[in-house]
């Protein structure tokens, strides 16, 4: 287990970029992984930072963000916001889902956040 399984994703981000961020897809359907991305300051974050990001999301450390894992996206930069409806979350491993594993690896995420 590494150290940065203690941490949170708010650590890696300021403050009021992650409360915009989350304001614009406080609306259920309204949530675009890029603009939300680009929002918070995750689509800046070098390579080290975003493997460790990717390392909290997969809560389960199955290697890959399932389905399950991304409902709860929001809830790692604010524990009050809402789970993404099952269209966010199919668009959101549709879009980056490159092998076609209907999950996320490590270097989708990368790739998915920061293009
Ligand atoms: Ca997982």
């Amino acid at each position: 287990m590494g150290y940065w399984f203690t941490m949170n994703i708010t650590d890696f981000l300021a403050t009021g970029d992650v409360a915009a961020a989350l304001a614009e897809c406080s609306d259920p359907g309204s949530f675009h992984l890029k603009k939300f991305s680009k929002t918070s300051g995750l689509a800046k974050k070098s390579t080290e930072e975003i493997t460790k990001i990717f390392a909290i999301l997969d809560d389960d450390q199955s290697g890959f963000i399932e389905k399950s894992e991304l409902k709860l996206f929001l809830r790692y930069f604010c524990p009050q916001a809402r789970e993404l409806s099952d269209t966010e979350t199919d668009s959101f491993v549709s879009t980056g889902d490159v092998d076609g594993d209907g999950r996320i690896n490590c270097v989708e995420f990368q790739s998915l956040i920061t293009t």
